[in-house]
C-alpha cells in the first residue's frame, strides 16, 4: 500500500467520505438561491461560492488569497509569496507587494481594506485599468475567505505604516488601526477556516505545494514558499519547499517531460499577443506515444479544454501539414492510401498553453472549459505564424517531427484495425460481455458498480461476497500492460484491456479525434479498483490508474473511478474482532484491550492479500457500501499527474527510485 498511498497523496487524489460531502454540498437550483445580504450568504451556502466544503474547497481558500498576491506580482509590484500551514491548520500568506490600500473608501465610509474583506467581489474593482487575470476558479474574492474563517487577521505594511484588523466569522472586531511605523511593504493575512463548515479538517502539504509549483512555472520570477509547521524535519527545521522559475513555461515543460526521451533538443517556445490576448505556448515532442496537453486561462487549469485548445490544435495541424506537404514528406503515406489525421500530429507531444483573457467564460461540467469563441482564432493564428517561422529556422528538428508524425499515422492505421475488432466484438457477439465478468442484475448504471480485482482467486472471493444485484466483478489475470510504454495498437490488442472496455461498455471514437470516449453506454457509475495491500497490489493499481488516466480520463474527471481500501490487520480477542486500516489503529485497539486488563489471548492477523479473507470478511470491510471507505480518484492537478505517471511508468529508473524512497519515509513499510 505504501507506494499507492503516496502516489495518491502526491497526485492529490482524495479519500472521500461521500456521505458527508454529498449531504453538505447539496445541489443548488434557482429556487434555493435567495438574495442574502453580504457574507451571511456565503456562510449559508458555502458550496455555491467555493465549489464544495471538502478538500477542494478548503484548499481553495488558500488559492484565493495567494491569487491576490499573484495579481500584485503580475502588476509588477511583488516577487515573494510565503505560505505557512500552522499547527492548528490555520494558514498565513505574506507577500511583499504594495499592501492592500487602507485609506477611506468614500462611498462605504470605511477603510478600503475593510471593504475588500467584507464586500463580495469588491477585490480588484478599485484598481482601474488592470483587470484581474489571476483569481480563483470561482472568482470569489478574499471576502469569501473571510466569511468562511472562524478567525482572520490582516496586516498591511504600506507607505511606512503598519495597519491591522481582525475578524471573526467575517465580522470586524474593530476598525482598521494603525499600530506603528514599518520599513516593510506588503500584505500579511492569517486565517483559521471555520471547521464547523468544512468537512475536510486538514491541509495537505502536497496539494498546496503542487499548486505553488504550478504558479511558479506559470508566472516566472516569483518566489513562492510553503512551510508546514506541523512537520519537523530531521534537521530540526519545519518542512518547507520553495518554488521559483526563471524561464517559466520552458522550465515547466522540462519538468513535465524530464522522464521522457526528447525528440528535439530544445522545446519550441511561442509568445505573442493578438486582440489584447496574451498567449504563451511551449511544446516538446518525445519518443512516447501519448498526447499531453495542459492548458491554462488566467493561471487556472482548464481541464476540459476549450477554445484556446481547439485553436492550438487547429494551428498546429494546419501548419505542420502544410510544411510536410511542401517538403513532399507525405508521399509515402499517400502511396499506401493512409490518410493523416489531426491525432498523428500530437502523438508524443507535450504542450502547455497559457492565455490571459479579460472576461473568461467558463463552461463544462467542472467549469474548466473556456467558452470565449474569439480566442480560438487568436490562438490558431498566432500558432500558425510562430510555428511556420520555427520550422523554417529549424529544418533538422522539423524533419524529426514530421518523421514522427508519419510513423504515427502508419501505426494508427494498424491500431484502427485492432480497435475496430474490439468494437465489433462489443456489438456482435451476443451480450458482447467478457466471459470472466460476473455481471450484476440491476441494469441502471447509476445503481451499479464494478470491482476490477487482481487475480482469479480474489475474484472468486469477491464474487461470493458481493451483492449481486448491484455489484459486478471483473477479475484480471496478472499484471496489465504498462500503457506508458506501449504503442496504441498493442494496447487495443491486449486481452485484459479489451475486457475492461467491453465490460464497462465504453467505446472509442473512430473518427478524427480518435481518443474521444463514448460514455453513453457506460454500464457502471462506480468503477472500483480492488487489489492486495502489498507492493504487487499497488503496482497493479498504479498500472490500472495509468491506463485510466491515459485512455479513459473522462471517467476519472467525472468521478467514476475509485480505489477500494481493504483492511491491513484483524485484531481478535475471543469472539471480538476488529479490523484496522493502519498500524496506529491496530496499536490503539491493542492498547484499549490492555487498559481494560484484557491483554491475554489477543491475536493479530496481517492481511497481505484479498485472498486471505473470507468472502464475508471482504464484504464487511471492503465491499459493503454501508461500511467501506472508497478513495475517489480525482485529478486535482493534471500536469502533476502526468509527471508522476511518466516517472513511475516510464523508462528512467533513477527518478522513480528517488520518488519511492523519498515518499517511503512517511509510510509504514511492512512489505
Ligand atoms: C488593489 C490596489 C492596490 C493593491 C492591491 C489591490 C493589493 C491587493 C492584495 C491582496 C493581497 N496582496 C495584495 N497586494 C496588493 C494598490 C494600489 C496602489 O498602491 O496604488
Amino acid at each position: 500500500m505504501l507506494q499507492i498511498v503516496r502516489i495518491l497523496k502526491r497526485m492529490n487524489m482524495n479519500e472521500v467520505n461521500l456521505e458527508g460531502i454529498e449531504k453538505q454540498n447539496g445541489n443548488y437550483t434557482a429556487e434555493n438561491i435567495q438574495v442574502l445580504e453580504g457574507l451571511e450568504a456565503v456562510r449559508k451556502r458555502p458550496a455555491m461560492y467555493i465549489g464544495d466544503v471538502g478538500d477542494r474547497g478548503l484548499h481553495h481558500l488558500v488559492y484565493e488569497v495567494v491569487d491576490n498576491s499573484i495579481d500584485e506580482a503580475l502588476a509588477g509590484h511583488c516577487d515573494k509569496i510565503d505560505v505557512i500551514i500552522h499547527k492548528d491548520n490555520s494558514i498565513s500568506v505574506q507577500d511583499n507587494g504594495r499592501g492592500i490600500p487602507t485609506d477611506l473608501h468614500e462611498k462605504e465610509n470605511r477603510s478600503a481594506l475593510e471593504v475588500v474583506l467584507t464586500v463580495l467581489h469588491a477585490g480588484g474593482k478599485f484598481d482601474k485599468g488592470s483587470y484581474k487575470v489571476s483569481g480563483g476558479l470561482h472568482g470569489i474574492g478574499i471576502s469569501c475567505v473571510n466569511a468562511l474563517a472562524k478567525k482572520l487577521k490582516v496586516e498591511v505594511f504600506r507607505e511606512g505604516k503598519h495597519f491591522m484588523q481582525e475578524y471573526e466569522t467575517g465580522d470586524p472586531l474593530y476598525p482598521v488601526k494603525e499600530v506603528g511605523p514599518t520599513d516593510k511593504r506588503g500584505t500579511y493575512m492569517w486565517f483559521l477556516p471555520d471547521y464547523s463548515i468544512f468537512v475536510a479538517k486538514e491541509y495537505k502539504f502536497e496539494t498546496l505545494a503542487t499548486r505553488l509549483r504550478e504558479l511558479a512555472f506559470l508566472n516566472k520570477g516569483i518566489t513562492l514558499t510553503i512551510t508546514d509547521e506541523r512537520v519537523k524535519e530531521d534537521d530540526g527545521n519545519y518542512l518547507t519547499q520553495s518554488f521559483y522559475s526563471e524561464k517559466g513555461l520552458i522550465d515547466f515543460i522540462n519538468y513535465l517531460d524530464g522522464n521522457r526521451e526528447k525528440l528535439i533538443e530544445e522545446p519550441i517556445y511561442m509568445e505573442g499577443e493578438k486582440s489584447d490576448v496574451p498567449v504563451e505556448i511551449v511544446m516538446q515532442y518525445n519518443t512516447a506515444y501519448s498526447e499531453n496537453l495542459h492548458s491554462y486561462v488566467n493561471n487556472i487549469n482548464t481541464h476540459e479544454g476549450g477554445t484556446h485548445l481547439t485553436g492550438f490544435r487547429r494551428g498546429l495541424t494546419r501548419t505542420l501539414k502544410k510544411y510536410a506537404d511542401d517538403q513532399k514528406l507525405l508521399e509515402k503515406l499517400e502511396k499506401q492510401k493512409i490518410e493523416i489525421s489531426g491525432d498523428d500530429f500530437r502523438e508524443g507531444l507535450t504542450a502547455i498553453i497559457s492565455v490571459k483573457v479579460a472576461e473568461p467564460q467558463f463552461e463544462g461540467q467542472t467549469k474548466t472549459k473556456l467558452g470565449n469563441s474569439e480566442i480560438e482564432g487568436v490562438v490558431s493564428q498566432l500558432v500558425s505564424e510562430m510555428l511556420t517561422y520555427y520550422l523554417e529556422e529549424h529544418p533538422k528538428e522539423a524533419r524529426n517531427i514530421v518523421d514522427k508524425v508519419v510513423l504515427a499515422a502508419t501505426a494508427r492505421h494498424a491500431a484502427r484495425k485492432a480497435r475496430d475488432l474490439v468494437q465489433r466484438k462489443n456489438v456482435l457477439s451476443g451480450s458482447g460481455l467478457p466471459g470472466k465478468l460476473s455481471d450484476c442484475s440491476d441494469k441502471d448504471p447509476a445503481n451499479c458498480e464494478i470491482f476490477i480485482v487482481e487475480g482469479d482467486s480474489a475474484g472468486g472471493t469477491a464474487k461470493q461476497g458481493r451483492d449481486n444485484r448491484t455489484q459486478a466483478i471483473l477479475p484480471l489475470r496478472g499484471k496489465i500492460l504498462n500503457v506508458e510504454k506501449a504503442m496504441q495498437h498493442r494496447i487495443f490488442d491486449n486481452e485484459e484491456i479489451k475486457n475492461i472496455y467491453t465490460a464497462l461498455g465504453v467505446t472509442v471514437g473512430t473518427e478524427e479525434d480518435s481518443k474521444a470516449l463514448n460514455l453513453s453506454k457506460l454500464r457502471y457509475h462506480k468503477i472500483i479498483i480492488m487489489t492486495d495491500a502489498d507492493i504487487d497490489g499497488s503496482h497493479i493499481a498504479t498500472l490500472l490508474l495509468t491506463f485510466f488516466f491515459r485512455y479513459m480520463k473522462e471517467l476519472i474527471e467525472q468521478g467514476y473511478v475509485y480505489i477500494a481500501t481493504p483492511p491491513l490487520y484483524l485484531v481478535k480477542r475471543g469472539k471480538e474482532e476488529q479490523y484496522c486500516w493502519s498500524e496506529e489503529e491496530r496499536d490503539a485497539i491493542v492498547r484499549a484491550y490492555q487498559e481494560q486488563g484484557k491483554d491475554k489471548g489477543i491475536t493479530i492477523q496481517r492481511y497481505k492479500g484479498l485472498g486471505e479473507m473470507n468472502y464475508d470478511q471482504l464484504w464487511d470491510t471492503t465491499m459493503n457500501p454501508e461500511h467501506r471507505t472508497l478513495r475517489q480518484i480525482t485529478i486535482e492537478n493534471a500536469a502533476e499527474a502526468d509527471y508522476v505517471f511518466s516517472m513511475l511508468m516510464g523508462e528512467e529508473v533513477p527518478p522513480r527510485r528517488e520518488f519511492i524512497e523519498r515518499n517511503a519515509r512517511y509510510a509504514n513499510i511492512d512489505a
